[in-house]
């Protein structure tokens, strides 16, 4: 079996590629990112879309991972996939359906999160429902964040591993996903994480010990990490944000 991964996800953005992007980084596993290569070297955007036109198992969407010829597509299976097979992921069988779910849970933030500046349609301009998006933002900020950072603290405090992780003795792609999500909630909502992390002291603690890993240090540092920017999840709009 081939040990490089080509992972496939529009160029421009952090986006739902960052999730496995972050496995493959933190595992030092070869890769490339194949929407950002140049044609010359096979890659780009009309790379990406003939791959899924001519896949077997067909993606929805970006980001999808090949190796070996195989795909996997969905933000959340390919973080699992890439945890599974690269020393990121927890053991026993039951932890490792548990980070799946919060890999799951996290993609259903990061779908919120979407809506908060696309409540009516992602095919419409943000300008044309920034009324709408200005009252689903607040309802996000009022009730979905502290619900959803409120249950990754619960996870680290119940962890029976006691590792302050989230899922087993040790870091895997599931505190990978919460390191991101809290990075693109600062960036989308900073007025709103100003007032409200503090509360989760070990879900905070946890995006605090991913950000130290040396291997991620090193790629967040790097021109691999690009900005958050606004076209992507994670918007910073400021009538979208408040205490
Ligand atoms: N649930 C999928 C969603 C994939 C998805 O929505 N990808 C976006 C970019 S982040 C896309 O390209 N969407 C195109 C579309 O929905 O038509 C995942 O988590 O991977």
């Amino acid at each position: 079996m081939s040990d490089t991964f080509d992972l496939y996800y529009w160029p421009q953005i952090q986006g739902r590629g960052e999730f496995p992007r972050l496995v493959l980084e933190a595992a030092g596993a070869p890769y490339r990112d194949v929407a950002r290569l140049s044609e010359a070297e096979g890659g780009g955007i009309e790379a990406m879309m003939k791959r899924m036109e001519e896949a077997a198992h067909p993606p929805f969407a970006p980001p999808f991972l090949v190796q070996d010829g195989g795909l996997v597509s969905q933000a959340a299976e390919i973080s699992a996939y890439l945890g599974e097979r690269l020393g990121l992921a927890p053991e026993t069988e039951a932890e490792r359906l548990f980070a799946r779910s919060v890999a799951l849970t996290t993609a259903d933030l990061v779908a919120e999160a979407h809506d908060t500046h696309h409540p009516v349609g992602t095919s419409l301009y943000y300008e044309d429902q920034r009324e709408e998006a200005v009252r689903r933002a607040g309802e996000f900020r009022a009730q979905r964040m502290p619900k959803f950072l409120g249950w990754y603290e619960r996870v680290a405090t119940t962890n029976p591993a006691r590792s302050g992780w989230l899922v087993g003795p040790a870091m895997t792609y599931a505190d990978l996903g919460l390191f991101q999500v809290v990075e693109g909630l600062r960036y989308a909502f900073p007025r709103r994480m100003a007032a409200i992390e503090g509360r989760y002291r070990l879900a905070i603690a946890i995006r605090d010990r991913v950000a130290e890993h040396p291997a991620l240090a090193r790629y967040l540092a790097s021109p691999r990490r690009i900005p958050f920017n606004e076209d992507g999840i994670f918007r910073r709009y400021p009538e979208l944000d408040g205490d």
